[in-house]
Order: C-alpha cells, then structure tokens, then sequence
C-alpha cells in the first residue's frame, strides 16, 4: 500500500482496513489523543482518534442510528437524555430527532472533537443549535458522579474503544455510577465492538459487569459497520427494572422522521442473534 491509503491496522486481531485517501485535511495532537482529518475517494470524510477509525460521511448514519433508536424505542417514555464521548455530534443528532426527548447532555473530554465536526461533518453538527441540546467538554465519568440520583433516563456511551482513554467505560464500576443516575425504567447503551472478534470477550463481560451493576436485562444488538474491525459491529443495551429485548413497535414503525438504516424491521433483526452469539451471551 502507498501513501495514499489511509490503513487501521487492528494489531489485537490480526486484520486491517484501508481507505484510498485524496488529501490529509488537518492532524494534530489534543491534549487527549491524536485527531487526524482526511478526505478520501470513496467515503467522503474521515475522522480517525489515535489511529482509530470514529466515523466516515458514508456510512456513520449505521453506527449512530444503532446507538440512539434502538434504545429510545426500547424506553417506555424517553425524555432525559445523556450521551458520554460522541463528540462528533452524530449521536446527538439522532437523539434530538425524537420530539418527546426534553433535554440531552453531551459530555465529551476533548472539545476538539466537536471543533473538527464543526469544521468537517457539517452534517452532524446541524441539530446543535437545538435549545434541547447541552454540549459540555469534560471527563463523562466525574459528571455522572456528580448527578442527581435517579434523574436520567437514558445514558448512550458513545466511546472509543475499551483500550487507553476509554477502558474505565467498560467496567463494572463505572456501570454502578451509571445504575445510581438511571430512573426507574431507565436504559444504558454502550458500543461494543465486533461480534466476531470479541462476542467471547469484550461482549460477554459487558453482559456480566452490567447485570453485576443491578441491571436486569441486558441484549447485543449487532449491525454493519464497514469501516470499523470486521466490518460488523455492535450496541450492548441494559436495562434498569426495564425489558430490553422488548421495544415499542408500533412507534418505532410509525416514527415521525427519516432514518437510512434503522426500522421497526431492522431493530427485530438485531435482536435476533445468530446461534454463535446465543451460546456466549
Ligand atoms: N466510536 C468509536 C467506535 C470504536 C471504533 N473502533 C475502531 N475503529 N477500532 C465512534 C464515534 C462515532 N460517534
């Protein structure tokens, strides 16, 4: 491969993905992490974090969808939302789609996250002005500690993956923190990574730290995400005195706005998991 192909190498799994590149828009290092813009071929642009592919033009609208209706279909009356990372902005953007949703605080540590989706993802960033919408730059974990018991409804983590900045996201301590804020019925969504490279790892502790945490129910729901390890992905939901493998059909099929990927058809496909992923979880 030449320069002009962007590669994320997954050194854990043995297996890379490339995409042809037509120009480096902007690097630099933040206080946190390694942000690098560039334009490709094929995919429009692309963000990458310490060498990690977050999100291209092309197919973000996968992940994110996946990340936000689900569980907003899942939750009896979703009106408290908290989204921890996702300083693209691409998650929010979903959430605030949903008009009975009153207010969502994004709670990213780096700002120049958001700055490069303001510079580069217009797209994403359109539904920021919304008076619903709360953007602060901090450490996610502190602002869950500080909030008030049992006033949130819905919390999405929206993070990089469990190595490095992130890895204190997958552990059963921080889902206790996140268990404490929840309102009864309450919903915790967290991206999971590949159910072909980490069903057996990273998926099943998920399962077993969040129910350790006092959540009931808890449900993987995979989709395809091209450009991330594999090119399959997944969201792990749980669920606080709430079923998650049970969502409000008839809303979800009648559902007051446009979506490319996700349905009522789609989120009863994730829901179902092939035996492989059964046997694990
Ligand atoms: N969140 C990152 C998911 C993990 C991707 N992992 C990887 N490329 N190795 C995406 C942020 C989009 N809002």
């Amino acid at each position: 491969l030449d320069a002009s192909w962007f590669t994320e190498a997954f050194t854990r799994c043995g297996s890379a993905f490339s995409l042809k590149i037509t120009a480096k828009l902007h690097e630099e290092q933040t206080q946190y992490q390694k942000l690098a813009i560039y334009d490709t071929e094929t995919y429009g642009k692309l963000m990458v974090l310490d060498g990690c592919v977050m999100l291209t033009d092309r197919d973000n609208f996968l992940y994110h969808e996946m990340m936000s209706h689900p569980a907003l279909f899942t939750h009896a009356r979703p009106r408290r939302v908290v989204i921890i990372g996702g300083g693209d902005c691409g998650t929010l953007k979903e959430v605030l789609k949903h008009p009975g949703v009153e207010k969502v605080t994004q709670i990213d540590i780096d700002e120049r996250v958001t700055w490069a989706a303001e510079q580069w993802f217009p797209a994403l960033v359109e539904s920021n002005q919304d008076p619903r919408a709360e953007l602060l730059f901090e450490d996610g974990v502190k602002w869950v500690d500080e909030c008030e018991e049992a006033s949130v409804d819905l919390i999405i983590v929206d993070s990089t993956d469990p190595v490095g900045p992130a890895e204190g996201l997958f552990k059963v301590d921080f889902f206790k923190r996140c268990f404490r804020i929840l309102r009864e019925g309450g919903i915790l969504v967290q991206q999971s990574e590949s159910p072909l490279y980490h069903t057996h790892s990273i998926i099943k502790e998920l399962h077993t730290d969040m129910q350790a945490a006092g959540f009931q129910t808890t449900a993987t729901l995979p989709f395809p995400q091209p450009v991330y390890p594999s090119g399959w992905w997944s969201c792990t939901m749980a669920g606080k005195e709430c079923n998650v493998k049970q969502f409000r059909d008839a809303d979800a099929s009648a559902r007051p706005f446009d979506t490319e990927y996700y349905s009522a058809d789609i989120h009863r496909g994730a829901l179902a998991l092939p035996p492989f992923m059964q046997r694990v979880l």
